[in-house]
């Protein structure tokens, strides 16, 4: 594997979920592959359970760790070809990327959107042009488009928690006060879409994802209609795609509450966290037994190092 930044460049996804639970029954199994190398994880947005989960899965693997927060410790970044350089811009992603692959086997990055200019956000600039000039494996911490380590960690999650073949899995918009990216809703939707799952998505009217990641999938605006015989529900905001990055709706009449949660097959409650409590989701529900999301961020750890175990055994 030489970069991991989107759930399309999994190959095999149950080899994949199989190489995770066995990582989670033994994480120490091969801890030898990582010695004497190095991850370097560049934030340039804040991380609690990526950054934690996956310095521990590269410490379970013998890895070093180096961590660099380069929105507020790097010089800034200047991202265009051909740029001439008078502003506040110090350093080019050219020798950024080519240096730091100096110093580190893998290197791990975070970016968020814009959600401001739509085309850019699409071209996924940071995380691509870190893959373009690293000459090193890339591993997406959350780009602006996707999240693929958290889709890993929450397919897995769907396997343990499941108890029929072909799950019913209800992805739904909730309401939010900040304007979020769509990158963990897109890396969801595709990862459902490779999963045995029975997969409805439901927002608002006018809410749709990018066509192009949702055109294979179910969309159900009535969420009370969506949410019945759903086995698990995964909450997430998302900002407008259409009007792009704009909030349209805090209608907390989206909130998932008991008495949504009631219509399911007593259902499991799933975030990617940080959830925002009477606004996502009520405490009723994130603090009742249907909610798995503490095993869910548990689940990062085991996503993070069958990747890293994957590209530092040079597989596929
Ligand atoms: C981010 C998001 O929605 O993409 C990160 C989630 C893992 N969430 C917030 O900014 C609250
Ligand atoms: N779910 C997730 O990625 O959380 P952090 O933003 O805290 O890393």
């Amino acid at each position: 594997m030489k970069h991991f930044t989107s759930v399309n460049q999994i190959e095999d996804l149950d080899a994949l979920i199989l190489l995770a639970k066995q990582i989670k029954a033994n994480p120490y199994a091969n801890k030898a592959i990582g010695e004497n190398k190095t991850l370097g994880m560049l934030f340039f947005n804040p991380s609690l359970r990526t950054r934690l989960s996956t310095q521990k899965a590269a410490a379970n693997l013998g890895m070093h760790c180096i961590t660099m927060n380069l929105n507020t410790e790097g010089w800034s970044l200047e991202f265009e070809d051909g740029a001439i350089m008078d502003g506040n811009k110090a350093e080019h992603i050219k020798e950024a990327a080519q240096v730091i692959s100096q110093y580190c086997d893998v290197i791990a990055i975070r970016s968020f959107p814009s959600l401001t200019d739509k085309e850019k956000d699409e071209e996924d600039q940071v995380i691509n042009s870190f893959a373009k000039y690293a000459t090193v494996p890339v591993i997406s911490l959350e780009g602006a488009t996707e999240h693929p380590l958290q889709a890993i960690a929450d397919i897995i999650t769907i396997r343990e928690y499941q108890t029929k073949k072909r799950p019913k899995v209800v992805l739904t918009w909730a309401p939010h006060p900040k304007a979020l990216p769509h990158a963990v809703p897109n890396s969801f939707v595709k990862m459902m879409q490779l999963a045995d799952v029975d997969f409805v998505i439901t927002h608002p009217q006018g809410y749709e994802l990018n066509p192009e990641v949702t055109k294979n999938s179910l969309i159900n605006h009535d969420q009370n209609d969506a949410f019945k015989d759903a086995d698990f529900i995964y909450a997430k905001n998302w900002s407008n795609y259409n009007d792009y990055g704009q909030i349209l709706s805090r209608d907390l009449s989206w909130t998932v509450n008991p008495e949504k949660m009631a219509l399911t097959n007593k259902a499991k409650f799933m975030h990617c966290l940080p959830v925002r409590r009477n606004q996502i989701v009520s405490d009723a529900v994130l603090d009742s037994d249907s909610s798995i999301v503490i095993p869910q961020a548990n689940n990062r750890t085991y996503a993070a190092q069958a990747i890293l175990t994957k590209i530092l055994r040079n597989e596929d």
